[in-house]
């Protein structure tokens, strides 16, 4: 099987709101550079995506229309703080809007990755710290830059600031994160990169033993494992046209952007709408141990550093196995030129056991049929760690995201058995720790189920008292209770706690709303305080839904601008306003996540670890869907060990 680079041969947008193309980013650029002007290298580009047409526009579009594009640029200017916003379209090749914020910052960049490392690796005072600790060669050293938080330190007010971390590797191809160098810290000025001081907390030695997972660092690899082949013979079942996919009854845009990475559009069942678009719109992982520079480590990798700059291109046969269709991914790089993800969507079919069965014990008659899902998904590594974004859409109707979390575990130092370090975290090897520390996502998730006008209900399972209309106490049943306002809500495992998203225009059946409810399986409760300074920027996590009126400009929890922000934006801010969100076009913002106490077995390389949540139909059908699928037998299955 072959792979199509599909940006040899670059085709326009066929859907307004597929990603821009590698033609529309150069366009844009260049319109936003005549209009500061200046110097080349003068104008830094954050961000370049789609500016997602209104609604109605995109409801109103048949395939061969001509539309209108327009895009959302973030960018700064080289020594300068701050961000300017604008609005381009790249139909008119005009400004649209801009707006200039001194106070805000740019995420940091992965072209900023290595300057700061290099910046820190040269100054003398990080230079004199890794000597106290027996390094001398800075070649084998590598700082990972952190964003730094908003702490109210005098010296960093105003910046555009990172912290770091450090390790060191005992030859180039060493894995760096066995040997953390600890109590070092360099604080920097990315706008000046400039080091504005270099903290050290003291000399802990640092971890001797090499910690490889490399196939060629492994003493023996082991043979008994047969191959497994996943073969379609007929094909997928799956077309595409452009980015849009239709499978089984299921039809989805699939796009893409620096921040958010895939996000899925338009996604119907049968030709009704289920959800305008879905996307994982922030992260953040909250750290647990109070001690030097570990206290600050809060970072938001979708805000901060966005997962789809962080986007892998992927492997046929590794990463992805099966037949795969792959998408490009076009970005722009910090000069505003686009940078090619090469197969960074991955798209393919899975079998999934089976979807039904029944025996009918009288008849002796069986009746089978084996589910499928198709699976959208795309990795990205932010520094040490992995996340996989997996999106499932089943024949029953059911809607799942999973997040794939492994990698390398932020590994710190300690001297071997400190129970002071080990407090906070677990020592997975002599001298090496990983601290406690949650990774809590949100989903956004602008609902239509058959229109825009949708009703969130939040469902508990009651128990009646035991009394005369209850005589043996075994009575239980199902409270629904609109939530009116916009807010959050916390999960109540002990009721059986759910949401149901309801149509506001069409009924089941039954004559009940057609909905899909949402079940927060995976919310995470968090440790953090609401008032400290990480616990007041990630107010979302403090609830695991969150219900908001549908606005365009309220797309991330944390807002636009996370870094050095001080929690003032975002969606605790947004629901002050108290909107009413019953019978409307809403958004529904669902908090999971994973709490992290790190296994000896997380180490060296973390084997996956999942979190996520499900969208299952819910009176959305009036009986099961999948009635019509064929009692297929799968020819190739056979009688393992048939021979012995
Ligand atoms: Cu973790």
């Amino acid at each position: 099987m072959t792979t199509i680079c599909q940006s040899c041969q670059e085709i326009a947008a066929l859907h307004p709101l597929e990603p821009l193309t590698k033609t529309e980013i150069s366009k844009v650029a260049e319109i936003v550079r005549a209009d500061i002007g200046g110097p080349v290298g003068h104008v830094r580009f954050e961000t370049i995506e789609l500016l997602e047409p209104e609604k109605a526009e995109v409801r109103g579009f048949t395939y061969g229309d001509t539309f209108e594009r327009a895009a959302r640029v973030n960018v700064f200017l080289a020594g300068v703080r701050g961000v300017i916003r604008y609005k381009v379209s790249i139909t008119e090749a005009t400004v649209l809007w801009k707006e200039d914020l001194p106070d805000s910052r740019p995420m940091i960049l992965g072209e900023e990755f290595m300057e700061i490392e290099a910046c820190i690796k040269a100054h003398p005072d990080f230079i004199e710290g890794c000597k106290k600790r027996d390094i001398e060669d800075m070649s084998l050293v590598c700082v990972d830059p952190w964003s730094a938080g908003s702490f109210g330190e005098p010296e960093e007010e105003g910046r555009h600031v990172s912290h770091s971390f450090c390790w060191v590797r005992s030859s180039p191809d060493d894995n760096l994160y066995a040997h953390p160098i600890e109590g070092l810290c360099a604080v920097i000025d990315i706008t000046e990169m400039k080091v504005l001081r270099v903290d050290d907390y003291g000399v802990v030695p640092v971890p001797k033993l090499d910690s490889n997972y490399t196939a060629e660092e492994q003493p023996k690899l082991r043979d008994d494992l047969k191959p497994i082949d996943v073969v379609q013979p007929e094909g997928v079942s799956f077309a595409m046209t452009g980015r849009r996919i239709d499978w089984h009854d299921w039809s989805i845009v699939i796009g893409f952007n620096a921040r958010e990475g895939l996000t899925l559009h338009d996604i119907s069942y049968g030709g009704r709408p289920i959800c305008y678009r879905a996307s994982i719109a922030e992260m953040v992982v909250p750290y647990g141990s109070p001690e030097t520079q570990h206290s600050r480590k809060n970072v938001f990798d979708i805000g901060e550093y966005g997962l789809g700059k962080l986007a892998n291109s992927l492997t046929l046969g590794c990463d992805c196995l099966g037949a795969i269709h792959y998408l490009d991914c076009w970005i722009a790089g910090m000069d505003g030129e686009p940078s090619l993800i090469e197969n960074g969507i991955c798209i393919h079919e899975e079998d999934f056991g089976i979807q039904w069965k029944h025996w009918d014990f009288r008849t002796d008659k069986t009746e089978v049929r084996r589910a499928r899902r198709l699976v959208i998904s795309s990795i990205s590594t932010v520094g040490n760690y992995e996340y996989g974004s997996y999106w499932y859409f089943y024949l029953d109707g059911e809607i799942e995201f999973e997040m794939k979390a492994t990698g390398i575990i932020n590994t710190v130092g300690c001297v071997p058995g400190d129970p002071e370090k080990t407090k906070y975290g677990t020592e997975v090897s002599p001298g090496v720790i990983g601290q406690n520390h949650q990774h809590i996502f949100v989903a956004r998730l602008d609902m239509t189920i058959d229109g825009d006008i949708n009703t969130v209900t939040e469902c508990e399972t009651k128990a009646d008292p035991m009394g005369p209309d209850n005589p043996y106490g075994n009575a239980f049943y199902m409270a629904e209770t609109p939530i009116e306002t916009e807010g959050g809500r916390k999960r109540d495992p002990y009721s059986q706690r759910y949401w149901k998203f309801n149509s506001g225009e069409n009924t089941n059946i039954m004559g009940k709303p057609t909905a899909y409810k949402l079940e927060p399986l995976h919310a995470c409760p968090t440790f953090h305080d609401p008032e400290g300074p990480s616990g007041k920027r990630m107010g979302f996590i403090f609830n695991d839904l969150w219900v908001t009126p549908y606005d365009a400009e309220e797309r991330y929890p944390s807002g636009e601008f996370v870094n050095y922000s001080d929690g003032s934006d975002g969606i605790g801010t947004w629901v002050k306003q108290q909107r009413p969100v019953k019978g409307t076009d809403l958004v529904g913002w669902h908090v999971f996540g994973l709490h992290h106490l790190t296994r000896l077995e997380d180490y060296p390389v973390q084997p996956c670890v999942n979190t996520g949540f499900k969208l299952m139909p819910n009176g959305f059908f009036d009986r099961n869907p999948t009635l019509d699928l064929k009692p297929d037998m799968n020819k190739a299955s056979c009688n393992a060990l048939a021979a012995e």
